[in-house]
């Protein structure tokens, strides 16, 4: 069985890497949805001064919606950070229903959010505080502006994560749960328990050479037994030509039977080949 399973290691052991999810949003072109993001309505990206935005990061920002105009967005899913304690960003504009949240990946729960929409154009840091219990949970962050009206603006920028001390944490990819199990250094009792014990392609291949196993096994057995058969046959056969007055008749009898065995040895040889691979890529 450990020859399946090691082959169908990679394939388990897939391991996080960083995602491609804008949050400083400097390498997007203006007014495109952001790399990593789905956008509605208004939403883009949009250059300082646009909107009369001011104290941006850098030159881009992400717009949601001016005065009149509303939108929103929600990034690709990736992994909660170990150790990540505050979702921070900049945001300007006096939507008091917009802003970022943190929240299942899926459109789930609300993990934490903030909607600061003092009127003003000028980008301030706004925060929110992750509660425990959701480092490696699949995540996503979603943008809003839902106000049409005087000062119903959302801009943001420079989404990140903080730790403890202060200090960014990186975001990975969450698109599948990799096992807990370190399956890179190869304890392969540890990782058929961890890794692969549920794993339906491993299984269906397992029942797919169990099943050949059977068969290749009913086979030979079959085999074996016509091959004794006729020897038995044959055996009986060169007796009796011993004591024929035809011989020459029952001579090419022998002969036929003699052709017909000489290849049923060769199947059960051949079958047997074929049983004893199957049993050595199994086990
Ligand atoms: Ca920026
Ligand atoms: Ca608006």
């Amino acid at each position: 069985m450990r020859v399946l399973s090691i082959l169908l290691l990679p394939f388990l052991c897939l391991s996080a890497s960083n995602c491609n999810i804008s949050l400083q949003f400097e390498d997007d072109a203006l007014n495109s949805c952001p790399m990593g993001w789905t956008c509605e309505g208004s939403a883009k990206v949009s250059g300082e001064g646009a909107g009369g935005s001011s104290g941006v990061e850098g030159a881009h920002f992400f717009y949601m919606g001016y005065d009149s105009d509303q939108g929103d967005a929600t990034s690709d899913a990736f992994r909660l950070p170990v150790g990540a304690k505050t979702l921070q960003w900049m945001r300007s504009g006096g939507a008091d229903d917009g802003g970022v949240m943190l929240r299942v990946a899926g459109g789930g729960a609300e993990i934490c959010s903030g909607q600061d929409g003092h009127n003003s154009n000028t980008m301030k840091i706004d925060e929110c505080a992750i509660p425990d219990g959701f480092e490696g949970v699949s995540v996503e962050l979603y943008v809003w502006d839902h106000v049409s009206g005087s000062w119903g603006k959302t801009y943001v920028d420079d989404i990140h994560f903080l730790d403890e001390s202060g200090n960014r944490v990186e975001i990975s990819c969450a698109t599948t749960a990799s096992p807990t199990h370190n399956c890179a250094d190869f304890n392969i009792d540890g990782v058929l328990n961890e890794c692969s014990a549920d794993f339906p392609a491993e299984k269906e291949a397992l029942e797919a050479a169990t099943a050949r196993v059977t068969q290749l096994e009913s086979d030979t057995a079959t085999t074996d037994a016509a091959v004794e058969a006729l020897s038995a046959d044959f055996v009986t056969l060169q007796s009796e030509a011993a004591m024929s007055a035809n011989l020459a008749a029952t001579d090419a009898t022998v002969e036929v039977l003699s052709a017909d065995l000489s290849t049923l040895e060769n199947e059960a040889a051949t079958t047997s080949a074929s049983l004893a691979a199957t049993d050595a890529t199994v086990e």
